[in-house]
């Protein structure tokens, strides 16, 4: 702007000059005065509107209510609890999901969760993987906010990592009538593409879901730490990645509960590392294991 200022200014000693030898100095130095001080008002005003922009940002502030940052030696129980089971989320995923030191650990100030190829047999049976799959349920519920999450996902054929966050007490019925929301999906064959998604509607198979996906500029997702957020107000959801805003989701429903239902109750966190499954389809002789996604932190945000 001080530049557009500056070039008006040389402008018009540039053509005070050219009017001292054409001997018509006095009107036209009038004129480019005018000009001048016309696009010097226009340059105060937008001045005036950008400083109102950034008074704007300010006001909007999220604070802090909870994190884990993956510093302490073991994984926090009071924040987060396994859930173990081999029935593979209802996508045909292969893996079986413990709490063993193998699958999730804490290391140089990050959760790791890492999916392995082996077999391993338990209560519910035996599979050839095995994986981690964290929620806060009972101790990390939020009713909107901005949920943040910086993370080093995983790759290959059948590698499927998420962020996401499901209702805590279903009030408004089976999945998916009280909602999902997908902060990030990924499947490890397109390392540079990742998904924000919200499911509702009914009950399954009565169930619908609206997202799109994010391109990563340069690189994939495995190279390097990117972080993911979604911010959730009343009758809306923003998506986020490396805070470029690629998604906004208003539209919804519920069966027997009014808009904006169900996206009005509490929500946990999750956060997991599948194996196979109708989406990404199985690991094939290319996919290299271990594989891990790599959690830095977790923060939970709330306007005000
Ligand atoms: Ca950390």
């Amino acid at each position: 702007m001080f530049e557009k200022i500056e070039f008006y200014f040389k402008l018009r000693e540039k053509n005070e000059l050219n009017m001292e030898t054409n001997g018509k100095k006095n009107s036209f130095k009038h004129f480019i005065n005018h000009i001048s001080k016309k696009y010097l008002l226009i340059n105060i005003i937008f001045f005036i509107i950008l400083l109102g922009c950034q008074n704007m940002k300010r006001n909007t502030n999220w604070v802090l209510i909870w994190n884990d940052e993956f510093e302490n030696d073991n994984i926090d129980l009071s924040k987060w609890e396994h859930e173990i089971n081999a029935w593979g989320g209802g996508n045909k995923e292969l893996q079986y999901y413990t709490d063993r030191l193998d699958n999730s650990y804490i290391e140089d100030g990050c959760l790791v969760i890492q999916a392995i190829k082996e077999n391993y047999s338990s209560t519910e049976g035996t599979r050839e993987y095995t994986s981690a799959r964290l929620r806060t349920k009972y101790m990390g519920d939020w009713l909107y906010g901005r949920i943040e999450v910086r993370a080093k996902l995983p790759y290959g054929q059948g590698i499927w990592p998420a962020i996401w966050m499901l209702p805590t007490d279903e009030v408004y019925g089976g999945w998916a009538a009280s909602g999902e929301i997908d902060i990030m999906e990924y499947l490890g064959h397109e390392a540079n593409i990742v998904y924000g998604t919200i499911h509702y509607g009914g009950e399954w198979a009565n169930n619908v879901y609206s997202g799109i996906n994010y391109l990563l500029p340069e690189g994939n997702f495995s190279d390097d730490f990117h972080i993911f957020a979604i911010e959730w107000e009343e009758g809306e959801i923003r998506w986020y990645v490396d805070g470029i805003h690629y998604q906004t989701q208003t539209e919804w429903y519920t069966y027997n509960e009014d808009y904006p239902a169900p996206f009005d109750q509490y929500f946990h966190i999750i956060l997991n590392l599948a194996v196979g499954g109708n989406w990404p389809g199985n690991p094939d002789e290319t996919t290299v294991f271990p594989q891990k996604l790599f959690i830095d932190y977790v923060n939970v945000y709330e306007k005000r």
